[in-house]
């Protein structure tokens, strides 16, 4: 479980990490090398495939191709239990634990498990819990489950903590692509302070201003998919504000 150790070195460390979100469904060839070129300048950490949608079969091309271009590790980001390529690094394995949908508590994972443990891929079980962004997302159309109101902290602190203890390896909370309003720094803080997990926070993320001060308030990843796909050049920005972020020294 190499990933894994290294999320939790990073963690233990201080150091933020910076995913780029790819929708395999949204690139071509080109489109990847040139993501895959700045994300090498830029030191992104890690980069996430995956989509709510994936419409066409090109998966394990895309991280095939990611995959000659670059170091970075690939980690799948599946919105569907079909999205698995064993190409990529690792898998994240989703509970969605804001829900109360038992398909995508469990009910899919019975059906993909012999599938998914013979990829051979580094899995990492995960929390996730999709934060109320404003508007409907595809994300909460697709999983057919209720968000968790953007302004109740205490559901969010509860769900993080449930998740955690029942074994999840992360917690990923996510106000869906696209979001009109990013996850607050208030709910990052008090959910960073209830758990020990790795705490990746994604949806709606468009400067990197916000992107600091999410890493300041307790995220550990940072995940940014749309703004990216409208402008690749902030790439370097982003990495740039979440690096800076201090250093743990105690
Ligand atoms: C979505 O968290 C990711 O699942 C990233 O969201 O595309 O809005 O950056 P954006």
């Amino acid at each position: 479980n190499r990933i894994y150790q290294s999320l939790l070195l990073q963690k233990a460390k201080g150091h933020k990490s910076f995913a780029v979100l790819i929708d395999p469904d949204k690139v071509n060839a080109s489109k990847i090398d040139e993501l895959t070129t700045l994300a090498v300048e830029a030191r992104v950490d890690y980069l996430f495939v995956g989509g709510s949608l994936v419409i066409s079969n090109q998966l394990d091309e895309v991280v095939q191709q990611i995959k000659r271009n670059c170091d970075i590790p690939v980690i799948l980001f599946p919105g569907s239990p079909s999205q698995v390529s064993r190409f990529a690094d690792a898998l994240l394995y989703l509970a969605v634990i804001s829900g109360r949908n038992p398909e995508l508590l469990i009910g899919q994972h019975v059906i993909s498990a012999p599938f998914v443990k013979q990829s051979g891929l580094e899995i990492i079980s995960t929390g996730y819990m999709v934060i109320d962004g404003g508007a409907p997302t595809t994300v909460s159309y697709i999983s057919n489950t209720a968000p968790i109101p953007a302004d109740k902290n205490e559901i969010a602190m509860c769900t993080a903590m449930a998740g955690e203890m029942l074994g999840m390896k992360l917690i990923y909370m996510d106000a869906g692509s696209g979001a009109r309003r990013p996850i607050t720094e208030s709910m990052i803080e008090k959910v960073s302070q209830v758990i020990e997990t790795p705490l990746v926070i994604g949806g709606g993320i468009t400067n990197p201003e916000k992107a600091y001060l999410n890493c300041k308030a307790g995220a550990d990843v940072i995940v940014i998919g749309n703004a990216i796909e409208k402008d690749a050049s902030l790439i370097k920005e982003m990495a740039a504000a979440i690096h800076s972020v201090p250093v743990k020294t105690s």
